[in-house]
């Protein structure tokens, strides 16, 4: 269980380490006044239906209360230990797992800590204006709650840098809270994180494509073999799981009071359906390329020497390794596409180096799953349409295809094409002005914006119309 009692929540007996139970409740007023400045504008003081968690297994979520965002009881929780866990990959496969960090892995082991945390507090960040336009009191206590564990995940990974990283850990947990999305001189590490989110169906993007980024890289950092890294990404999974329903859910939703416009309006005439004051779906679709390209960058480049040994040193593995036949790859190898002299060819690379696109190809079927979701509702209401994830070649920063044109379908096109289509494929000026036109607060219980489906049901068995954020 974990102990409330204490200044800061945990479960990892922080009582029994004064020196680190010191260093944390040093950062903690830090990370108030971070919060305070960069987390949700306003509604500090709104009583939010929130969950908290009481317990790190399945039923861990049974409280859920009015809470005021700044009294969230942000703490550390692990995961419960697995006995005898061994190494589950790579050179070390077999042995057991490391409790401390091996000193040859050090800086390797803080870069990738600091890589994850640095995206919790970016997304809040990011997310900061958005409760001024929610759509209903739903999704603004939606967002809220995602606010508020986003600053946990960042706890998470700050307890690790104090616990395990000594003064370079507390330096890094110091700068976490320094950088800031969108910043021009001190800007969040990867590029998704510096996107601004100024709408709601940019948040829901975000949601179905980033906090998916968010699922597979979790996944691969539970497989590691330094322990409390691995318990602890554990119990961020269970949260996470939510923010992604957020993002399933909303686009449904979006596409569903689409549907239902053209249906009374007979047409698919883009101008019409906007007089209607909904979103229509090839700016949808822009939408989806824009943020899925971008996510797909976050998984780095198709072939890579730093993946290759994270998987070799057991710091970083596949997501669910278990389900892999050899967990070694010492000399298998795997075929990739790649672009080189102006022609796209098949190339044979060390497994290792591959890792990244292993798990970027699973990401995607994961999200084309949420397609054919949406995809259902189109077919059902009898058009021939259907949304579609860009190919992994469009609109890449980071990588093999970075910086090469290609049309969504993956179609080698040149630059001038590439420009000539941009505002077909992606989102345009207008397309952004339109949808934040539509950005109105609804804040009556159980009303929804016109250009968003109401959820099937509620939270917690509420129903929809609870009022999930009391207003001060
Ligand atoms: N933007 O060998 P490469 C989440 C850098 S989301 C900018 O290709 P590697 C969440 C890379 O850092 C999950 N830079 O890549 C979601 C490297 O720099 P260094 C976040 C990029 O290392 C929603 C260099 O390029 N967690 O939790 O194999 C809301 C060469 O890199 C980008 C993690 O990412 C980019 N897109 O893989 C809230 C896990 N991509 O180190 C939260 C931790 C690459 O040479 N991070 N670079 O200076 C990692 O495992 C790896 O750093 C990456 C990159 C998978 C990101």
């Amino acid at each position: 269980m974990i102990d409330y009692n204490d200044r800061i929540p945990n479960n990892v007996d922080l009582a029994a380490n004064r020196t680190l139970q010191r260093a944390l409740e040093q950062w903690q007023p830090q990370f108030i006044s971070w919060w305070q400045t960069t987390g949700p504008s306003d509604f500090q003081a709104a009583d939010v239906y929130l969950r908290t968690a009481i317990g790190v297994d399945a039923k861990g979520w049974a409280n859920y209360d009015y809470v005021r965002m700044p009294d969230y009881r942000w703490g550390i929780f692990l995961a419960e230990p697995e006995p005898d866990r061994r190494i589950g990959f790579g050179d070390e496969l077999g042995k057991p797992v490391w409790q401390h960090v091996p000193g040859e892995h050090r800086s390797t082991l803080r870069r990738l800590i600091v890589t994850q945390g640095d995206t919790e507090p970016a997304s809040v960040e990011q997310q900061r204006i958005l409760g001024h336009t929610a759509p209903s009191l739903y999704d603004l206590r939606n967002l809220f709650q995602i606010n508020v564990e986003e600053g946990r995940h960042l706890w998470a990974m700050v307890y690790l840098l104090h616990a395990y990283f000594g003064r370079d850990g507390r330096e890094e947990a110091e700068a976490l809270l320094m950088r800031r999305s969108g910043s021009r001189d001190n800007p969040r590490i990867l590029t998704t994180f510096n996107e601004p989110i100024e709408d709601w169906l940019s948040l829901f993007m975000f949601t179905f494509f980033t906090d998916r980024d968010g699922k597979f890289q979790l996944k691969s950092l539970a497989e590691s073999s330094f322990d409390p890294l691995a318990r602890t990404c554990r119990f961020m999974l269970t949260e996470e799981a939510h923010h992604m329903f957020v993002g399933d859910t909303g686009i449904q939703r979006v596409v569903r009071r689409t549907l239902e416009v053209m249906n009374e309006l007979g047409t698919d005439d883009v101008e019409r359906i906007r007089e209607a004051g909904a979103l229509d779906l090839p700016l949808v679709q822009r939408y989806l390329n824009f943020w899925c390209s971008s996510s797909l960058d976050l998984f780095g480049a198709e072939i890579s020497s730093n993946a290759a040994a994270y998987f070799a040193t057991g710091l970083k593995g596949r997501p669910d390794e278990a389900k892999f036949k050899d967990h070694c790859e010492r000399d298998t190898t795997y075929e990739l596409e790649v672009f080189a002299d102006g022609a796209v060819r098949t190339e044979s690379v060390p497994y290792r180096n591959a890792v990244n696109e292993v798990v970027r190809n699973e990401y995607l079927a994961d999200c084309e799953r949420g397609l054919s979701r949406w995809n259902k509702w189109i077919e059902r209401a009898g058009l021939g349409v259907r949304l579609r994830l860009p190919s992994a070649r469009f609109n890449r920063t980071v990588g093999v295809w970075a910086g090469i044109p290609t049309a969504p379908d993956g179609r080698l096109v040149d630059r001038a094409t590439f420009e000539a289509h941009r505002d077909l494929w992606l989102p345009t000026q207008s397309d952004r002005a339109y949808v934040r036109s539509l950005m109105r607060p609804v804040y009556e219980p159980g009303k929804m914006a016109a250009w968003i489906a109401p959820p099937d049901k509620g939270i917690k068995d509420k129903p929809i119309a609870y009022e999930y954020v009391r207003l001060a």
